[in-house]
C-alpha cells in the first residue's frame, strides 16, 4: 500500500469517527454537530495543505489551489461528506479526502498548474434534512433558487436559514449562485454504488450518464382513534393509506417498460405511534428515478394517480408535493475521453458507465463540463455501514483522478 493510499484511508477512518451514531456505523447530516466537526476535519486538512478556503452562504467549502494564471476558469473537483443515517464511510468521502490527496500528490512532484484548481466539499449532498438532495450544488448551479430553498422545511418545521445560522453561514444566498463555465471542468471522484465494476474486474468506471431522480412528499391525515373501540367499517387509518400508497409505487416501477425504474418509500412515519391508537397521520417520501426522463415521468404520473384513488376510497386528506423531479445529467464526451486516457496511461482497466445514484455531478453538469471517477464498492453496497472500498481500490481511483487534474490544469 502507498504512501498516500495509507494516509487516505487513515483519513476516512478518522472522519468516520465523528459520527451522530455509533462507530462504524456514519450518520452525519447537514449541520448536525458531527457534520460541523466533519467540516471543521476537512477544512483543516485543506489549510495543512496550502489551500485558499472560503465558505458560501450555504455552506459549501471551497479549497483553491491557485494556478500561474488565476484569470483563467479552474478545474474543480470535490464531492461531500455528509451521511445518512446508517450509512457508510465511503460515500462522498473518497471523492473529498481523495480529491485532496491528488492535490498533495501534484504538489509534492512538483508540477504547477496554469489553471488553479479547486476542491469543493459540497453542502447536503443527502436529501436527509430537507427531503430534497444535492442543495450546495442546486443552489450554485442555479437549479434550485434562494426563494425556493428558503421555503425548505425539515420533518419538525425548522427552515433553512435557522440551520445556515446553526451551520455559521453567513451572506445571502442569492450570492451562492456561480455563472455558467464558472469553472472550464468539474471531475467527481466517488465509489461506484452499485456491484458492476467489481463483478467485471474492472477498475474505474468513467460516467457518462446520471440518471433522473426525483422525490414525492406525500401527508396523510385520518382521523385516528381508539384501537379497541373504534371499530373496523368507517376508520379513517393513515397508516394503512400509506401502506397501499408504498405497494403502489411498488407496483408502478416493477411494471414499468424499462428495468432501470426504481422506486423506494424510504421515509414511512406516522403518529401517534402508540400500539392501542389507530395512526391518524402518515408522511412518506418516495424515491422515483430512471435513466430515462419519460420512463421516470410515467412512473411519477402513475403513482399520483394511485394515490389520490387510494386516499379518496381510504375518505384520507391528502398532501403531495414534487419535492424534485430533475433531468438526468449527460457528462462532457471530451472530459469522458480524457479521463479514460488518464487510465489507459496507468494501465488501469477502464470502462464507461452510467451512474444509478446522483450525486453533485448532476448539477455541476448544468454549469460547467463535468464527469465522474468511479471505483468499484464491495458488493456493490453503499447507504449501509459494510459499504467498502480497498485502499487498493482508493488508491486508483485517485491516481486516475491526480492524471485528469493534471492534463485539465496544465493548459
Ligand atoms: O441517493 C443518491 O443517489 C445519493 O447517494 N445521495
Ligand atoms: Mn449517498
Ligand atoms: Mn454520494
Amino acid at each position: 500500500m502507498s504512501a498516500m493510499a495509507k494516509r487516505l484511508q487513515q483519513q476516512i477512518d478518522e472522519l468516520a469517527l465523528i459520527t451522530e451514531a455509533e462507530p462504524p456505523v456514519v450518520t452525519r447530516v447537514l449541520f448536525s454537530e458531527a457534520d460541523l466537526r466533519g467540516r471543521a476535519f476537512v477544512t483543516q486538512l485543506c489549510r495543512e495543505a496550502g489551500l485558499e478556503l472560503r465558505k458560501d452562504a450555504v455552506g459549501n467549502i471551497f479549497a483553491r489551489w491557485t494556478g500561474s494564471d488565476p484569470t483563467l476558469p479552474p478545474i474543480a473537483t470535490g464531492s461531500h461528506i455528509d451521511a445518512i443515517p446508517n450509512a457508510g464511510k465511503f460515500d462522498g468521502v473518497v471523492g473529498v479526502l481523495g480529491g485532496l490527496e491528488a492535490i498533495r500528490t501534484l504538489q509534492a512532484a512538483g508540477f504547477k498548474p496554469r489553471r488553479s484548481i479547486e476542491l469543493i466539499v459540497f453542502t447536503s449532498e443527502e436529501p436527509t434534512r430537507f427531503g430534497i438532495g444535492c442543495l450546495g450544488s442546486r443552489l450554485l448551479s442555479g437549479v434550485l433558487s434562494p426563494d425556493q430553498a428558503a421555503r425548505l422545511r425539515d420533518p419538525e418545521g425548522r427552515d433553512l436559514e435557522s440551520w445556515r445560522k446553526q451551520g455559521g453561514c453567513t451572506g445571502q444566498l442569492d450570492s451562492v449562485r456561480l455563472p455558467v463555465d464558472c469553472y472550464a471542468a468539474f471531475v467527481e471522484l466517488h465509489i461506484e454504488q452499485g456491484p458492476i465494476l467489481e463483478a467485471e474486474k474492472v477498475d474505474i468506471g468513467i460516467v457518462e450518464r446520471i440518471a433522473a431522480p426525483s422525490t414525492l412528499r406525500v401527508r396523510l391525515t385520518g382521523s385516528g382513534g381508539h384501537a379497541g373501540a373504534t371499530l373496523m367499517p368507517g376508520r379513517r387509518d393513515a397508516l394503512l393509506a400509506g401502506a397501499e400508497i408504498a405497494l403502489a409505487v411498488e407496483h408502478a416501477v416493477t411494471s414499468s417498460s424499462s428495468p432501470d425504474t426504481v422506486g423506494t418509500t424510504g421515509v414511512f412515519r406516522i403518529e401517534p405511534g402508540a400500539v392501542n391508537s389507530v395512526p391518524c397521520r402518515a408522511w412518506l417520501e418516495i424515491d422515483l428515478r430512471d435513466t430515462r426522463v419519460e420512463t421516470r415521468d410515467d412512473c411519477l404520473h402513475q403513482i399520483e394517480a394511485a394515490t389520490r384513488e387510494i386516499c379518496t376510497r381510504r375518505n384520507i386528506e391528502l398532501a403531495m408535493e414534487r419535492l424534485n423531479v430533475d433531468p438526468p445529467a449527460v457528462c462532457d464526451t471530451q472530459l469522458v475521453e480524457i479521463a479514460l486516457g488518464a487510465a489507459r496511461k496507468l494501465k488501469h482497466s477502464a470502462k464507461r458507465m452510467i451512474s444509478r445514484a446522483y450525486h453533485d455531478s448532476l448539477f455541476m453538469a448544468q454549469v460547467c463540463p463535468t464527469t465522474m471517477i468511479f471505483i468499484p464498492c464491495f458488493r456493490g453496497y453503499s447507504h449501509r455501514p459494510d459499504e467498502f472500498s480497498s485502499p487498493e481500490q482508493m488508491q486508483k481511483g485517485v491516481e486516475v483522478l491526480t492524471e485528469t487534474l493534471k492534463d485539465l490544469a496544465g493548459h
